[in-house]
């Protein structure tokens, strides 16, 4: 399988560690966001989103979406599992996940920020103060959630879920773009934990062949 990643995508860095997690290897194919190698044409022929992660697996099959990908690495390698079984663990697990990736992620993309700084001209604290905004009014609710649901030392028990793959990676976001983490003390308690475990290293940003 090949992985077309950016090492500092936090989309991608989901992906990286359901497959560190999974113990499933993947030829590495860095596309550089700065440079914009995601808007060329022959990306976007497998990728018409124009985004990272992109995965093709053994058959050639070219799938995007960081969630679709996690979901088929599930279906492809059940061992261990991301999602848990019952039922309602198995909700929480996906809320928070969709919380981070359809509610937060999204926002703050490079494509809007962009569009924030070239379209409407926003100042840099104007276009801080967007991302401090949106950063907070999500982690505020991930937060409740976990306060409300969380348990053990990852977001949903002792070990990892889609939830982790997508927070970790946020925080990171949020931590590269200096946003306070001082009222999130159990995202912050996963988010460490998380940095501790071999999976989450091997996936993280400076690992990565692409990074500099
Ligand atoms: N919903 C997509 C988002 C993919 C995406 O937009 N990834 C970002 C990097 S984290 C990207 O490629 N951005 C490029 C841009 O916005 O121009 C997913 O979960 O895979």
């Amino acid at each position: 399988m090949h992985l077309y990643s950016f090492f500092n995508s936090s989309t991608s860095y989901r992906v990286r560690i359901a497959l560190a997690i999974k113990g499933i290897n993947v030829d590495y194919h860095g596309v550089d966001l700065r440079t914009g190698a995601h808007r060329e044409q022959r990306f976007k022929a497998q990728n018409p989103a124009g985004g990272v992660p992109l995965l093709i697996d053994e058959q050639g099959n070219a799938l995007g979406q960081s969630l679709a990908i996690i979901d088929y690495l599930e279906a492809l390698h059940p061992d261990p599992p991301l999602l848990p079984a019952e039922p309602l663990l198995r909700a929480r697990v996906l809320e928070l996940a969709n919380l981070i990736a359809c509610d937060m992620h999204p926002l703050n993309n490079l494509r809007v920020r962009n569009y924030l700084a070239n379209e409407l001209a926003l100042s840099e604290v104007q276009q801080q103060n967007w991302i401090k905004h949106w950063t907070a009014s999500g982690l505020t609710a991930a937060e409740t959630l976990l306060q409300r649901h969380g348990m053990g030392d990852y977001c949903f028990g002792d070990a990892p879920t889609l939830a982790d793959c997508c927070l970790v990676p946020q925080v990171a976001n949020a931590i590269r773009t200096n946003c306070s983490l001082e009222s999130y003390p159990r995202i912050v308690a996963v988010y460490q934990h998380c940095q501790q475990q071999p999976a989450f290293q091997r996936a993280a940003p400076k690992q990565q062949p692409d990074y500099r």
